[in-house]
């Protein structure tokens, strides 16, 4: 028999102090508070435990109803901060632990501020802090004698220096990043409840990456190649990754041929050739038994694949994803960036000869316009569409070889980004961000594009492995500046030191914190149906109109200028004449016959080929009419850009002897506009001039050749010209500047530099007429032939001159 069936007594005042001090067991009754911490603590979690007796919200999570709109989790505030610490020592900071966590702080969140690193007028230290007294010399047994193992200043140094390197990333590895901000012209919420668009003039800090796809992280950046643009929003409520590329579509539907193509186009696995090319046989042989990818090849076949600048290209997210409002209703969107500087490109010769004399071209460029404030900058425009409307249209707008005709559905602008400071450091800010299209916050949502569905499960997984396991977010440049509170926990270089025992939810020690926000405040998936046709089942296959491999393709090349048009046919006949297997070059030209008979013909022709071979047998006999069947919007010279010459390179030529005061004013005037002008000399460093002090040139003919100006002044004075006339590098500048249509002001006596490099004499009377981008003009006019010359350069190009094959 027990002695007593009494309930266990309240513990005496002494039984509850030394109970709270053990981490074994506590009490039978409640916890007694006597006045010091540990029994306060003890008392208090035991109130704020018993304060929720059962998960008021288990109810809650059944059902279609409570599913869409989840509640926020129960909660309760403790009575002090006592209950939810690790510890009762947290009181004591030092200048390493620092003070007592602030409430609902987390400061892996922080400006980059906390990480940011200044060495001036610093001692260099161990990683440890200790002060190094030589930096020169390892320790050794005498001057002479051997090292030995007790070295750790060495040791630490060297093996830290072993593990520099992270892996690459698998595509995309070659890339440059700049920091910036996103400014909202108008409330959107009526659209979508997403914070960068809530209200007029509100700005969002973004980080921006650009890369190339294929090659490998210090390959050129000149390639023939997609450009990536990709865009992290540190958002209010989380990060936000617009992944983009600079086309709006892509060679895919389906995220299951995504490691072929990639195996494909990267370089052939038996010899590693050729380094960021699609120029090869396996990547025309995959493509050309994927005819999806038609419409794709062309935009990389455009000039749209040699972007003059970062700062002249569209991004576009290419995926249909969702914008949902405030009240849970949902519109379909497309993204487009599109660039205040107009859209410009390279011409292929120009951009083969740049990969060789300045791989970081690109690089270089987005660096220097920032620095020097020539701010890159792009309004984002949305394209809106319902479901019903998507229904009607002739292609899938699950389709990522399809895009939505501006003429169909128009790109409005809702706001503009600029970039406006360069990374301290490359690695620990470009290398080590890492996009993810997951990444979406309230308000944007997917579509069932299957390509966006594999790419949601594929970044993070890849980043894993490349910042070396799972805690990457919390590297500077990945964490966001909205808080960050969950259970997740451990992992490889974990940074954030969460207080307190609970890592689980549902909890009551932690008064239920961080509690589920509930559909007010939190993220909530559109309860989009799948389709309309609910009755079909799980199936790999795909829907009846992704079977349209041409349209598309064919409305992209018809879209196109003449000259866009030649470019295109001459880069697949470069391609194709790169290939070793002629029969993949037949299959190519077959499946070009559907897409463009025309274009067909002339790639054929260019290789020889005739006949043509018979065209790919059609996978959908009658596809639906389309919409549109020319887009302007398409074309490259539709977007000309504001007009000015801001961030373009001018190389102004001098040798002894120049007309110094001509040259002088020129270049002030095109500074003055935000052009970069150089003097270029046969030789860096003064140049006596005959009407002014020296010039100095701060670039060489051999230092800096003429393809990587964007357009030429050739200056006058009888010695300066024959100076450059003598040397061959002269006659280069000249002929690449003509070969590749950029503009050309020849002063005085420096039209002799033209004739000489084999100008056709058929151009005199035109060059005389002006309107061909070459300008003629006496140093006594400089002033004028400025004018003339800044505007002739703000065309970019004068297509007029090319030829195929080229004259000059
Ligand atoms: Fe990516 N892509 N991708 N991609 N992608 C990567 O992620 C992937 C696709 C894009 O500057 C990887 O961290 C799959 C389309 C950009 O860091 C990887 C599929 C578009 C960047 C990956 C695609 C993109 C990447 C490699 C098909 C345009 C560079 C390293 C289902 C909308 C981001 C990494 C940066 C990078 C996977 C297709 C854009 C392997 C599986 C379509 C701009 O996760």
């Amino acid at each position: 028999m027990p002695k007593s069936t009494k309930a266990s007594p309240a513990p005496t005042r002494q039984a509850a102090k030394s109970a709270a001090r053990n981490t074994d067991s506590g009490p039978a009754k409640g916890a007694v508070a006597t006045g010091d911490a540990p029994s306060e603590k003890a008392a208090q979690t035991e109130q704020l435990a018993a304060s929720m007796p059962f998960n008021a919200t288990k109810p809650f999570e059944h059902g279609f109803a409570n599913g869409v709109q989840p509640q926020q989790g129960a909660k309760a505030g403790p009575p002090s901060r006592l209950p939810t610490g690790s510890t009762l020592s947290e009181e004591n900071g030092s200048e390493k632990t620092g003070s007592i966590a602030t409430e609902g702080r987390n400061s892996t969140i922080e400006p980059l501020d906390r990480v940011r690193v200044d060495s001036s007028g610093q001692m260099l230290t161990t990683n440890q802090g200790v002060r190094v007294a030589d930096n020169q010399n390892s320790l050794k047994y005498g001057t002479r004698g051997p090292a030995l193992l007790e070295d750790f200043i060495l040791r630490e140094k060297i093996t830290h220096f072993d593990h520099e390197r992270i892996p690459e990333r698998i595509v995309h590895a070659r890339g440059s990043g700049a920091h910036g901000f996103f400014e909202c012209y108008e409330p959107q919420t009526q659209l979508t409840r997403a914070a960068p668009f809530r209200e007029a003039g509100k700005i969002t800090p973004v980080f921006v990456r650009f890369s190339t796809v294929q090659g490998e992280r210090g390959s050129k950046d000149t390639a023939r190649d997609v450009r990536g643009f990709a865009v992290k929003f540190y958002t209010d409520e989380g990060n936000w990754d617009l992944v983009g590329n600079n086309m709006p579509v892509f060679f895919i539907q389906d995220a299951m041929k995504f490691p072929d193509l990639v195996h494909a186009v990267k370089p052939e696995p038996h010899h590693q050739m050729p380094q960021a090319a699609s120029a090869h046989d396996t990547f025309w042989d995959f493509v050309s038994l994927m005819p999806e990818s038609t419409h794709m090849l062309m935009w990389v076949m455009s000039d749209r694949a040699i972007p003059r600048s970062y700062a002249t290209m569209q991004g576009f997210g290419v995926h249909t994803f969702r914008f949902v409002n405030d009240a849970g209703e949902s519109v379909f969107v497309k993204f487009h960036w599109n660039p205040i500087a107009g859209t410009h490109s390279l011409v292929w010769d120009e951009a083969v000869k740049i990969s060789g004399a300045d791989p970081d071209f690109h690089r270089r460029d987005l660096w220097e316009r920032i620095e020097s404030g020539a701010f890159p900058e792009w309004e984002l425009g949305v394209q809106v569409f319902t479901e019903e409307q998507a229904d009607q249209f002739s292609f899938d707008i699950l389709d990522a070889t399809k895009l939505i005709p501006e003429e169909l559905v128009p790109v409005r602008p809702i706001g503009r980004m600029v970039l406006n400071r360069n990374p301290d450091n490359f690695f620990a800010e470009t290398e080590q961000v890492a996009f993810c299209t997951a990444h979406v916050i309230p308000g944007i949502d997917f579509s069932n594009d299957p390509l966006l569905a594999g790419r949601i499960h594929s970044y993070v997984d890849t980043q894993i492995t490349r910042l070396g396991g799972p805690n990457f977010h919390e590297i500077p440049i990945n964490s966001p500046i909205a808080p960050v509170h969950n259970n997740q926990r451990d992992g490889a270089h974990r940074q954030a030191i969460p207080r307190g025992r609970v890592s689980y939810e549902p909890n009551s020690l932690a008064g239920g914190c961080p509690f589920q926000a509930g559909a007010a405040q939190g993220f909530v998936s559109v309860p989009a149906r799948i389709n309309a046709q609910d009755e079909q089942g799980k199936v790999r296959a795909k829907p009846e109109k992704f079977a349209d491999h041409y349209t598309q393709a064919r409305l992209f090349f018809d879209s196109q200028t003449p000259v866009e048009q030649d470019h295109i046919a001459n880069a697949f006949r470069f391609e194709l004449s790169k290939l070793t297997v002629p029969a993949i070059r037949e299959r190519v030209v077959a499946m070009l016959r559907n897409a463009s008979e025309p274009l067909a013909k002339k790639v054929a022709m260019g290789l020889g080929m005739d006949p043509m071979p018979e065209p790919l047998p059609l996978a959908l006999a009658e596809p639906a009419a389309p919409e549109v069947m020319k887009s302007p919007a398409l074309s490259l010279l539709a977007r000309p850009g504001d007009g000015s010459i801001k961030g373009r390179k001018v190389a102004i030529l001098v040798a002894p002897g120049v007309k110094g005061k001509s040259v002088t004013e020129i270049q002030s005037e095109l500074v003055k506009q935000g052009a970069v002008a150089r003097l270029v000399g046969p030789r860096i460093g003064p140049m006596p001039s005959v009407d002014s002090d020296a010039l100095d040139a701060d670039a060489s003919l051999e230092n800096e050749p003429g393809f990587l100006f964007d357009s030429l002044v050739l200056p006058d004075g009888a010695d300066a010209v024959a100076a450059l006339a003598k040397d061959g590098h002269t006659m280069e500048f000249i002929k690449d500047h003509f070969r590749h249509c950029k503009t050309i002001l020849a002063l005085g006596q420096s039209r002799e530099l033209l004739a000489k490099a084999g100008f056709p004499t058929s151009m005199d009377k035109s060059l005389a007429q002006g309107g061909t981008g070459v300008l003629l003009a006496e140093a006594d006019d400089a002033a004028s032939a400025a004018v003339a010359f800044i505007l002739a350069m703000s065309r970019h190009r004068h297509f007029g001159r090319e030829m195929d094959p080229p004259l000059l």
